[in-house]
């Protein structure tokens, strides 16, 4: 399963950095806030005016000419980074990182149309990842001292990303991400079929449900529709599209064959650790951005120790598809286009 760059960077230029500059402060005089539907729908005409080299290199990787890339060198902020907040509900509530947002944002469109989830940090199309004290051993954006396994990001919804989109605003212990590609994966035939097959269970992710259970209340239908999802999961293939250079979709810790067969499972963890062995760690630090292809490559993130005394690392979290979900009926999306459930 060959054929593709597992992993390319681009240096932005000072003076790139300093049209990226300029730019985000002309959007921020719109007055739309990116953590908002309103702001993409006003700022598409913004993608036009990023620099060249970075627009050209971001349609390349959209072309899948890699399965993650990297962008360095974007503008120092203003004001400077304050320090790491302890939730992300804190983090929502302060705006001095809008700029750096935007810059992330119109990165994300350049790509296709962001959207997020109602059921994930109030439906807000930017998330926070940061450690949050309980969250250490979880399997989650907010733990630290386990390791966040490999995952398709939201692989067990239909409508999961495209691409994924993390922006680094602070790491200086410079703990990595982990990327692996399907394409760097060498799988028997028997294996390939195995896990072609429509044959696993995805459930969601309990901070889907965890948060909604906080914050939505108990009656909300997107709590529904998770727990709809928990109870009773479409079968799934883990490798689809094609025949020699196939897709992939996996979540391991919550994922089970789905009629119990030990072959598949078998098959399943020798995936898992193929990917394991063709793993890169990338570290994502202040003034950049990583992209991941969601459906070539899966992610994850080593450990690490958390201080919570402001200087934790912290990354910003977009996610995008290729389609405009307006009208998309595929997508049927009550609560407005760009926050799903
Ligand atoms: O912290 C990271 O580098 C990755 C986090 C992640 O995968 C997530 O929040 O879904
Ligand atoms: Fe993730």
């Amino acid at each position: 399963m060959t054929s593709t760059d597992t992993f390319v960077e681009y240096e932005l230029s000072a003076s790139e950095a300093d049209e990226l500059r300029e730019l985000a402060e002309r959007v921020g005089t719109w007055g739309e806030d990116p953590v908002t539907a309103a702001f993409y729908d006003r700022a598409r005409p913004a993608v036009e005016r990023l620099p060249n080299g970075l627009r050209a290199f971001l349609e390349g990787f959209a072309a899948e000419q890699a399965a993650a890339c990297l962008i360095h060198g974007l503008p120092e902020p203003e004001p400077p980074v304050r320090p790491t907040p302890a939730h992300w509900r804190e983090a929502a509530a302060d705006r001095s990182t809008a700029g750096r947002e935007t810059l992330l944002a119109l990165c994300a469109m350049t790509l296709g149309e962001p959207y997020t989830w109602a059921t994930l940090q109030s439906g807000r199309l930017i998330q926070d990842v940061l450690p949050i004290a309980g969250d250490e051993k979880r399997q989650n954006g907010h733990s630290s001292d386990t390791l966040l396994e490999f995952h398709t990001e939201d692989g067990f919804h239909d409508s999961r990303y495209d691409f994924l989109l993390l922006m680094g605003l602070r790491n200086h212990d410079r703990i990595p991400t982990t990327v692996a590609s399907i394409r760097d994966v060498d799988l028997d035939e028997t294996d390939q079929e195995l896990l072609r097959r429509p044959n696993f269970h995805i459930l969601p992710d309990d901070e889907h449900v965890r948060q909604m259970e906080a914050l939505g209340g108990p009656g909300h239908p997107a709590l529904h529709k998770m727990r709809r999802m928990q109870r009773h999961p479409e079968p799934v293939a883990v490798l689809f599209g094609d025949e020699k250079h196939p897709y992939l979709r996996l979540d391991r810790p919550f994922m089970r064959s789905a009629d119990g067969d030990p072959a598949a499972e078998r098959a399943l963890d020798r995936l898992v650790d193929a990917l394991a062995a063709a793993r890169r760690d990338i570290v994502v630090e202040a003034e950049s951005v990583l992209v991941v292809n969601n459906h070539l490559a899966v992610h994850g993130r080593m450990p690490f120790t958390a201080r919570y005394d402001g200087t934790d690392r912290w990354l910003k979290k977009l996610g995008v598809g290729r389609e405009p979900r307006n009208g998309d009926a595929r997508h049927g999306a009550p609560a407005g286009p760009r926050v799903l459930f």
